[in-house]
């Protein structure tokens, strides 16, 4: 939580309000926790209590490294398609999971041979369900508390403001008991996002789980006002592997002060460092995204070069997506679609000299 809020600096001139992004988190890189153990690794990022809105998605997009194509707009429809649709491209693609549900195996068709999931590909997280429709709107992710038959139970969704206080939950079962086998997805089995619905004090948390499932994180909600937390996971549960992101709200009483989307910038700064994107997102095919760190070398962070959560203003929607495997001229490299036209924020997370920084931009899709 400690953020640093640091000014994005207009990399154009759109002077717009940069926001403080910035917030390095701590991270632990910790050791890849085996299967139910969670590491933490943290961030916060923006911090800012002020300023940034809240939105998210969860969606992780793979795509085609190679050819610039995308694998298909629908980064954010993955979880929509048939998983037949989905098994092949994934197949082709060699992308690991989904965004919603399980991983390769598509969710829904059995049929389908289950793919193994690739995390060194470039691919998406995310999507809830992956039962969602089939239609066009991008499948995303985290939010609902429900979703494949699984249950996000925490026991308490109150904070005080600033006060670090134990964020405790479950991932129920059908049947209501606790999961507590889960996969091994970029070095952790469960990632937790926590921003504030004006998509401020950004966060990434890894909880640890305890032998009955009950998995915690000790979490600090800086201002009043409403957060979501966002638990992304694969979870194992009778023989099947649940890929899906599951959201509820966290409560801090007190007098909320929304803090307004900064204007959509390319260029800001995090920790020391410049952090600028080039590449275009759309919703109509699934574009590359181009991530260049200023002032260090990107080291490996979890797995990959760097992971990409995009939350969409208005219902946070949760997209997850992280990179090529290797770094192309210096950049991280990601591939993704935005499920719809709007405001998002885009969270960086990257590692430089040890440290986890986050690197936070408006994005604007038309
Ligand atoms: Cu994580």
């Amino acid at each position: 939580m400690p953020d640093q809020p640091q000014k994005a600096q207009p990399a154009e001139s759109k002077a717009a309000e940069s926001k403080a992004v910035g917030s390095e988190a701590e991270s632990n890189a910790e050791g890849k926790a085996t299967e139910s153990k969670a590491v933490k690794a943290d961030k916060a990022d923006e911090a800012s209590p002020s300023g940034k809105k809240p939105g998210k998605w969860a969606l992780d997009v793979d795509v085609k490294p190679d050819t610039g194509e995308p694998t298909r707009n629908e980064g954010f429809r993955f979880a929509a398609f048939g998983a037949l649709l989905i098994v092949v491209l994934f197949a082709g693609y060699g992308l690991g999971r989904l965004n919603n549900g399980t991983p390769a195996p598509a969710a829904q068709t059995p049929s389908a041979a289950p793919t193994a999931i690739n995390e060194n590909m470039p691919h998406t997280h995310g999507a809830t369900g992956a039962g969602t429709t089939t239609t066009a709107g991008a499948a995303v992710g985290g939010l609902s508390l429900s979703s494949d038959g699984l249950t996000l139970h925490p026991a308490a969704t109150t904070f005080q403001a600033g006060k670090p206080q134990p964020l405790r939950f479950t991932v129920d079962a059908t049947g209501g008991a606790p999961v507590t086998s889960y996969a091994i997805v970029h070095d952790k089995p469960l990632h937790l996002i926590v921003l504030r619905r004006d998509l401020t004090g950004f966060q990434h948390l890894h909880p640890e789980m305890a032998a009955d499932g009950t998995w915690s994180v000790d979490l600090t909600l800086p201002a009043p006002g409403v957060y979501r937390m966002i638990a992304d996971f694969t979870a194992l549960v009778g023989g099947r592997q649940i890929a899906t992101t599951l959201g509820t709200d966290l409560i801090v009483a007190g007098d909320y002060v929304p803090v307004p989307l900064p204007a959509p910038e390319r260029t800001t700064t995090t920790g020391g460092l410049t952090v600028s994107y080039a590449g275009t997102p759309g919703t109509q095919a699934v574009q590359p995204l181009l991530m260049t760190v200023t002032g260090g070398a990107v080291e490996p962070y979890l797995g990959a070069y760097g992971h990409l959560v995009v939350m969409r203003q208005g219902d946070l929607a949760y997209v997850h997506v992280h990179p090529e495997q290797q770094l192309v001229d210096g950049k991280v490299k990601f591939w993704i679609t935005a499920p719809s036209p709007g405001d998002y924020r885009m969270f960086f997370d990257f590692q430089v000299a040890g440290k986890v920084h986050t690197a936070a931009w408006t994005l604007r899709v038309s």
